[in-house]
């Protein structure tokens, strides 16, 4: 089956079953359920879940029982969107070629969306974690990705930077604002296999520095069309376009390496390393 295939067959699974969680999200008052899901059903490229799903298989895992981490994570990470996009953050009027949640539902609404699919996320992890000792480490895996030592720790120190800042400090963002939740499931993975966690960590930490990097040669070349990128510290604002590009390559053959070093068919994840370097949204 070639890479696109299989991605869209990962991609539908994990669809459908965030549409079954959503089916079961009846709140009150109706617009909480309503701003939520308007987020959370809009598209987007899935990478997080896929991610998670695609390792439990290689690595022989029944990834159709672990549905509603995949859930999690995606929830936490449109969380992350949502009070992204928001006046007081980025201040995005669209995401994924529709109006942002502040834009459709208003900020408070976007606010108390964020924080609803945050903690919904941990109401699922907490259910899971029940299940036993590798759900549970699996569980605080995407909860120490997502939080003060991760992503909202990155997120922070993007907030701080200014374009003049260093190449530790973006390397700490990166690492922390995307790499984290990028690694973060593939680290899952291997935890409730049994094998390869550290592994797949090592994988998924290049690999997240490269879908940042690639994010940011995107908005170099205006490719996802928002430019509002001027003034803050960029891999393309402190090396320039030349040398982000040779990064995100050499990033790349960093991937391949890796993966040829794991003990599994992880042809996939190579597929994913080409599907991320050569991205354009
Ligand atoms: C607000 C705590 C907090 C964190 C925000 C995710 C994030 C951290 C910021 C988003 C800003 C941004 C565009 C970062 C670049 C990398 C990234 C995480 C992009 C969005 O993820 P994709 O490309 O989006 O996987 P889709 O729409 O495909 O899900």
């Amino acid at each position: 089956m070639n890479f696109s295939v299989r991605y869209e067959l990962y991609r539908a699974f994990f669809e459908r079953a965030l549409t079954e969680a959503c089916e079961g999200m009846r709140l009150r008052p109706p617009i909480l359920a309503e701003s939520m899901k308007y987020s959370l059903l809009s598209g987007g490229k899935r990478i997080r879940p896929v991610l998670f799903l695609s390792a439990l298989d290689a690595l022989g895992a029944d990834y159709a029982k672990e549905t509603p981490l995949a859930v999690a994570i995606e929830c936490i990470h449109t969380y992350s969107l949502i009070h992204d996009d928001l006046p007081a953050m980025d201040n995005d009027d669209y995401r994924r070629g529709r109006l942002s949640n502040h834009k459709m539902f208003g900020e408070g609404n976007a606010i108390l969306a964020g924080d609803g699919l945050l903690s919904y996320a941990f109401d699922l992890l907490l259910k899971e974690a029940s299940r036993g000792e590798r759900h549970l480490k699996a569980a605080q895996e995407l909860s120490a990705a997502a939080g003060v030592a991760g992503m909202v720790a990155g997120q922070s120190a993007d907030l701080c930077a200014t374009a003049s800042g260093d190449a530790e400090t973006l390397a700490f963002i990166h690492a922390n604002k995307t790499g984290r939740m990028i690694a973060a499931p593939l680290v899952m993975a291997g935890i409730l296999a049994g094998r390869q966690a550290e592994e797949l960590r090592a994988f998924g930490e290049k690999l997240g520095l490269l879908f940042q990097i690639t994010d940011d040669l995107l908005d170099a070349h205006g490719a996802d069309g928002k430019g509002n990128e001027e003034g803050k510290l960029t891999a393309v604002s402190l090396f320039g376009l030349e040398s982000a590009e040779r990064l995100a390559d050499d990033l790349a053959a960093e991937c391949a390496d890796i993966l040829k070093r794991m003990e599994f068919d992880a042809a996939f994840l190579q597929g994913v390393v080409g599907l991320v370097r050569g991205r354009n949204s």
